[in-house]
């Protein structure tokens, strides 16, 4: 590893390099240099980002943007408030070791980053994930790739989904059966989106794709730094920065819980988000989005649903499972997340009122 780092352009050797936070895709270090300085060092998970140099590229571009932004608004601390990642030797944004991928970026000082959601933090997330989409709503088109393609396009789960159901390679679309109508019962009204586009009615932005609140880094003071995580960010359909959020922040049981009955729907959550996310996004958003916005949490609810039941029926290929019925227990949480976000969706609805 020392020997991957000195690919980059340090000004010093690593002395140390530790396991470091608790993502699920890439494999994140913290590496020390002599002089104390300290990065990050991530191996990029190449199964589910094939193309690294898309991906580098879009982040290169999206850091440099928001970069620029801050620069223009005289923002100070700029290397706390977006990732910055080095070149390496030869001027690439990655490394490639003849098996691994790398990158290296600035280790944020004094950031910390939560796994759980409260309501301030929801707002200040809120307020984070629209500034960040805001920052980046002037990108000019094809500045950024579809780093997973159709990642979350609907349209696209649900074919996967019935090529998954038509297969059935491992036999388990028998046990499965009532969960397969449920989502072919919603499965028309679940792809509005897509239609809208066709119909010239909404446009793609470019989104985030992945808010969870431990995609964010705070100060001491509990202040938003920055937003982290940025391999999925690519233009979409732009519901997901609220709808994640809402499927992973407003659950009050956990994504994959054993115990249904500990699945409800946090309104607090929900309302604190969105209030943050109409004070930064409702700078660009449309009418026909601010109204959208509940529906993208059953949505995006629906479409892990989905992905969760397909991968099951698939035996288990895509998400890492802890036991063998993983995929499926997922399943019955996230259906039951989207039952409850069914019955709040009149409350949530007439939340948006101030808006519209
Ligand atoms: P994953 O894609 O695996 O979720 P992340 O990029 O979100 O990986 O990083 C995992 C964790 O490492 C984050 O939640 C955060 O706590 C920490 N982290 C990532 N980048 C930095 C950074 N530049 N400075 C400080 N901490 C970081
Ligand atoms: C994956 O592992 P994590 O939390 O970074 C997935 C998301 C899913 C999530 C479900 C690239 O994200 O889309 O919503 O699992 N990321 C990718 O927990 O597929
Ligand atoms: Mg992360």
């Amino acid at each position: 590893m020392l020997e991957i780092v000195a690919n980059f352009q340090l000004n010093e050797p690593a002395t140390a390099i530790t396991p470091f936070g608790n993502g699920y895709i890439n494999d994140t270090f913290k590496v020390t240099l002599q002089n104390q300085q300290e990065y990050i060092l991530q191996r990029i998970n190449y199964h589910i980002f094939t193309n690294v140099d898309m991906l580098q590229n879009n982040i290169h571009t999206v850091t440099s943007h928001i970069r620029k932004k801050l620069e223009e608004k005289k923002e100070t601390d700029i290397n706390r408030k977006v990732p910055t990642f080095l070149p390496t030797q030869d001027n690439k944004l990655y490394h490639f070791d003849g098996k691994n991928y790398w990158r290296i970026s600035l280790f944020i000082p004094n950031s910390k980053s939560f796994e759980e959601v409260t309501p301030t933090l929801s707002y200040e997330a809120g307020k984070a994930f629209g500034e960040f989409q805001a920052m980046l709503s002037d990108l000019p088109e094809g500045a950024l790739g579809e780093t997973i393609p159709n990642f979350h396009n609907m349209e696209f789960r649900l074919q996967q989904f019935r090529d998954a159901v038509n297969a059935n390679p491992v036999g388990r679309v028998e046990k499965v059966k009532d969960f397969i109508d449920e989502i072919e019962q919603r499965a028309k009204a679940m792809c509005i989106q897509e239609d809208l586009y066709r119909e010239g009615k909404l446009k793609k932005r470019v989104n985030h794709c992945d808010t969870k609140v431990n995609n964010i880094l705070f100060d001491e003071d509990g202040k938003v730094l920055c937003v982290i995580d940025l391999d999925t960010v690519m233009p979409g359909y732009v519901l997901s920065d609220i709808g994640d959020f809402i499927r992973t922040g407003a659950n009050t049981g956990a994504e994959d819980d054993e115990t249904l009955d500990n699945i409800g729907v946090n309104m607090e959550i929900f309302q604190a988000y969105t209030k943050g996310y109409m004070q930064t996004a409702g700078t660009f958003l449309t009418p026909l989005e601010i109204k959208l916005l509940p529906y993208g949490g059953r949505l995006l609810t629906y479409m892990q649903t989905v992905r969760f039941l397909t991968d099951y029926i698939n035996g288990d290929t895509y998400y890492k499972i802890h036991h063998p019925e993983h995929n499926l227990q997922r399943t019955k949480a996230q259906f039951k997340l989207l039952q409850n976000l069914e019955a709040r969706a009149k409350e949530m609805d007439e939340f948006m009122q101030q808006w519209l």
